[in-house]
């Protein structure tokens, strides 16, 4: 079982405080013109935060994944796209974490730890979301190099990267023990950034395609070795579905904190609408599933942390469970506001249009039932 310690309550505490002041009162704006706030990424540069997937002796906080998972659902009661720049950031440079050799971390990870550079993770294709292992970027060993052709969609960070791990085939009759997994740098010949989204939540945070056309990318940013990308990326998705997880969470929390206040001020029939058992009952549920929703997230994160073999499994599971209480807390959070929750005045219709991307990116929920269902009866096929 997880235990929070007094580092992670002050951690949670003033990361609160920066959400609160710093974070919140621009939320609605930077949804609403799509646009990724540089100040903002900033504000939790000089908090540290960008150091929490990093060890310290890289210039990281050497903090543990329950401390990231925490800073993430702080954020996202707030702001779900700012939540994902911790999450995104993790995402984009776990695989250096699980494959890079000593050179390659030195080499990456200071920048990345102090905020200075963003990462991105390129494993989708237009023909390969759930099923990466038919990918169809090619990459071809020329010399000292590798040689890059394909196209990613749907990348988190498109564009604000400096550091895109990217997949891609090098023995396509070998599936998903035939693949390769480089960092790309940004600015590398033959590398561009494609169209970028509009997208129906997490406005703030540009999602777009990466386009490699002959890419030439050195053989010193191979991570691990021919064959082992499908892994890493597999790995990689373990370690950062309970962030997903934790940004569903904290999207719940929030709608449920503001139609509860809300609730107890709106006043109709003579009297506030939280006096009405229907909306009790309502926000007891909302609060109930949250609270769940978050022992599972922080169980998750630390059998993660500790490399347990449930790990894998608690991972899909927290990112499933949360993120379907998300979407039902943030539709009945809503629904608490009647009409003033259908519009933008009030955040739960963000809060509403955010929390879908959870059940969708870092595997659709159904993906998560097949790892957990996977993982439950693998234990049945070791014993025959
Ligand atoms: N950790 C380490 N290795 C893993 C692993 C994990 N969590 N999951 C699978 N593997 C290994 C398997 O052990 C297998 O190894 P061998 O080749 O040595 O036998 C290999 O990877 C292939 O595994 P499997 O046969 O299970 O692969 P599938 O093609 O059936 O795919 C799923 C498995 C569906 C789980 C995988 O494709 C997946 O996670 N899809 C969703 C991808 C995703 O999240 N996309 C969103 C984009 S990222 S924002």
């Amino acid at each position: 079982m997880y235990e929070l310690t007094q580092e992670h309550i002050m951690l949670r505490n003033m990361v609160r405080d920066l959400a609160q002041n710093k974070v919140a009162p621009r939320a609605a704006e930077i949804d609403e013109k799509a646009e990724w706030p540089w100040d903002i990424a900033d504000a939790l540069a000089s908090a540290d935060l960008f150091g929490l997937p990093f060890p310290e002796q890289y210039g990281g906080t050497g903090t543990d994944l329950l401390s990231l998972v925490i800073v993430v659902e702080e954020l996202a009661k707030v702001c779900a796209s700012t939540a994902l720049m911790i999450g995104g950031q993790g995402l984009g440079s776990f695989p250096i974490a699980i494959a890079g050799t000593e050179e390659q971390k030195q080499r990456w990870f200071p920048k990345l730890a102090s905020g200075q550079h963003l990462a991105a993770f390129a494993l989708t294709e237009p023909g390969a979301g759930s099923d990466p292992a038919h990918m169809s970027t090619r990459a071809v060993r020329d010399g000292d190099s590798y040689v890059l052709n394909g196209q990613k969609i749907f990348i988190t960070h498109a564009g604000v990267a400096h550091i895109y791990t990217v997949f891609a085939t090098v023995d396509p009759a070998k599936g998903s023990r035939g693949q390769a997994c480089f960092v790309v740098e940004k600015g590398t010949p033959g590398f561009s950034v494609g169209k970028m989204e509009s997208k129906m939540g997490i406005r703030a945070s540009p999602t777009g395609e990466l386009i490699f056309e002959d890419c030439r990318v050195p053989i010193e940013n191979l991570l691990g070795k021919e064959g082992d990308a499908f892994k890493i990326a597999m790995q990689t998705l373990d370690k950062s579905r309970p962030a997903v997880a934790a940004q569903a969470l904290g999207i719940a929390q929030g709608a449920t904190d503001f139609a509860a206040r809300y609730a107890t001020e709106r006043v109709q029939f003579g009297q506030p609408i939280a006096q009405f058992q229907g909306i009790q009952f309502m926000l007891a549920d909302m609060e109930t599933k949250t609270a769940a929703a978050r022992e599972l997230v922080y169980k998750a994160a630390t059998l993660v942390q500790k490399g347990d073999r449930e790990a894998s499994k608690y991972s899909a599971m927290c990112k499933l469970f949360a993120s379907d209480v998300a979407m039902e807390v943030t539709t009945n959070a809503v629904q608490i506001l009647g009409g003033y929750g259908y519009t933008k005045e009030y955040p739960v219709e963000r809060m509403m249009r955010d929390a879908k991307i959870t059940q969708i990116y870092e595997g659709t929920n159904q993906i998560q039932r097949l790892v957990v269902a996977r993982a439950m009866l693998s234990r049945f096929d070791r014993l025959s």
